[in-house]
């Protein structure tokens, strides 16, 4: 051991020693929440990190994207359908929710509606006597996972459509089916999609929001700006480097957003509305026999920059023409879960001894710098009030290897952190070098570093927040499948992957 680490575990002894002598009984409050907080329902839609995409209908069997609304009915046969294997398939890759398309633009419903003709019962399968909607909720109510539903707007089969009061109860008599026949509700997805030249009409969204929450107060509401999640603004799956959960609903227009906006939130927005990353495993968001699925590799990248950057990752996994989610895309994502447990199952950073600037209530243990070794958002590090440095210590005993960090918030207590830092000790000169950069955290924040990090000693830094920064996790990680990580060279100091570009195309 040399003189720097005896030095240090001495100090960690007197202060462990002086954190038991004075404790007391009674605890020390958690600091106060910073407004906009998450409602009960935004918060477990995040802490779910991904869902799973179904779109399904006639262009499965017509091998298009956006139908006219005029296919034969008869062409809606999935002679193989089973919606227990789609959940499965979900579950055992990691999703908490499946969202399927109960009707796309085409206007065909997966449920028997009781509005319109064209629809299931008007299909060969199960002879018009199936229902979609039905099968899909009872084999995700017996695997436990949730259910959410696309109802688009834009119908090009409808005949109402364009007549203003007309479709607008229309839509919400097709709303209403869904949201009380078959049982809970996790999510609604509904858009401003619509083609160039289409009739032109207005929506009343906030006659459907609050319809919506009345029926089914656990679900969150997703569209281009919420109320509840909203569209990251691009269908990569890619948000912004910065991405705040913060934004201002009436900054954003459905159908009609700023991608900057949508992609970095505002850190001064008065509302809470995450964001949600969609794309498609596929080319296409329906599924065709020419396509085939991205490289799980890339799927890794899609999570880094998704869940990685404070957003809920949405993949589209389009089930084919005979029902069933093909056998090419399930072994895409066993690879992509294999990869991602063999990375973060195991937290390097578990084996450090951890210290910070600051305790909050001082000698407290009960916010104390330990807590971020811990999963869970109800214990996190608080520094003490009115510091002018906010820092967690990392030692370890032998030189720890890594190339991911991973710092959480505990955002039941609102969004804080604006800007951080990591520094590694060098081993012969003691200087503290910046490893990585980064700008917001929220709920879960991912960087990757374009070299493997070895080092005994390690600073995070919190450089800029918008009250006292909290932290809920710390982790870091050895990624061998990331194209960034082929290069293995040992070095004690490194740069990101490009921190401030995009990370999709590596
Ligand atoms: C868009 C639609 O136009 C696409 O077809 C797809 O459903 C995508 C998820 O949303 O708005």
């Amino acid at each position: 051991m040399n003189s720097q680490i005896t030095l240090f575990f001495f100090f960690f002894s007197i202060l462990s020693l002086s954190q038991i002598s004075n404790s007391s009984s009674l605890l020390k409050p958690h600091p106060c929440p910073i407004l906009p907080l998450p409602s009960s329902q935004q918060l477990q839609w995040q802490l779910g990190s991904m869902a799973m995409f179904l779109h399904f209908g006639p262009n499965t069997f017509t091998d298009s994207e956006w139908g006219t609304g005029k296919a034969n009915p008869s062409i809606f046969n999935p002679t193989h359908l089973n919606a227990s294997q789609w959940v499965q398939i979900a579950k055992d890759s990691g999703f908490s929710r499946v969202i399927l398309t109960a009707k796309h633009h085409d206007g065909f419903c997966l449920w028997p509606s009781e509005y319109t003709d064209y629809s299931v019962k008007s299909s060969q399968w199960r002879n018009g006597a199936g229902d979609v909607v039905a099968e899909l909720a009872s084999a995700a109510k017996e695997a436990g996972i949730g259910l959410g539903l696309y109802l688009s707007p834009w119908d090009r089969h409808e005949q109402c459509y364009g007549k203003t009061l007309e479709y607008n109860e229309f839509y919400l008599s097709q709303m209403t089916e869904l949201l009380t026949k078959y049982g809970e509700i996790k999510e609604v997805w509904l858009d401003g999609a619509k083609g160039d030249g289409e009739k032109d009409m207005e929506y009343f969204f906030d006659t459907w929001f609050s319809l919506i929450h009345q029926l089914q107060p656990k679900a969150v509401i997703f569209s281009d700006a919420g109320p509840d999640v909203r569209w990251i603004g691009d269908e990569a799956g890619l948000a912004g480097s910065t991405c705040w959960s913060l934004f201002n609903r009436t900054n954003a227009k459905i159908g009609d957003t700023e991608p900057s906006y949508s992609q970095e939130g505002d850190g001064y927005g008065q509302d809470w509305v995450p964001a949600e990353c969609d794309v498609s495993i596929r080319p296409g968001w329906f599924w065709h026999a020419s396509e085939s699925p991205k490289p799980a590799v890339q799927l890794l990248d899609i999570y880094y920059n998704s869940v990685g950057r404070n957003c809920l990752f949405l993949l589209n996994v389009p089930p084919n023409s005979s029902g069933l989610i093909s056998e090419q895309d399930i072994k895409v994502l066993e690879e992509f879960s294999e990869m991602k447990n063999s990375i973060f199952s195991n937290n390097l950073a578990r084996k450090a001894f951890v210290n910070s600037s600051s305790i909050r209530g001082d000698q407290s243990s009960q916010f104390g710098p330990k807590n971020v070794l811990e999963e869970g958002l109800d214990k996190y590090w608080a520094p003490e009030e009115n510091q002018n440095e906010w820092v967690l210590y990392l030692e370890f005993k032998d030189l720890v290897s890594f190339n991911v960090l991973e710092i959480r918030e505990p955002i039941h207590m609102g969004q804080r952190i604006a800007s951080f830092h990591l520094e590694t000790r060098k081993t012969g000169s003691g200087e503290w070098e910046r490893v990585v950069s980064g700008t917001t955290v929220g709920n879960k924040r991912l960087l990757r570093f374009l070299n493997v990090v070895e080092s005994r000693s390690l600073k995070l830094v919190v450089d800029k927040a918008r009250t006292d920064p909290l932290i809920s996790y710390l982790g870091l990680y050895m990624d061998k499948f990331s194209g960034s990580s082929r290069n293995t060279t040992k070095i004690t100091i490194t740069r990101t992957l490009k921190e401030e570009q995009q990370l999709h195309d590596l």
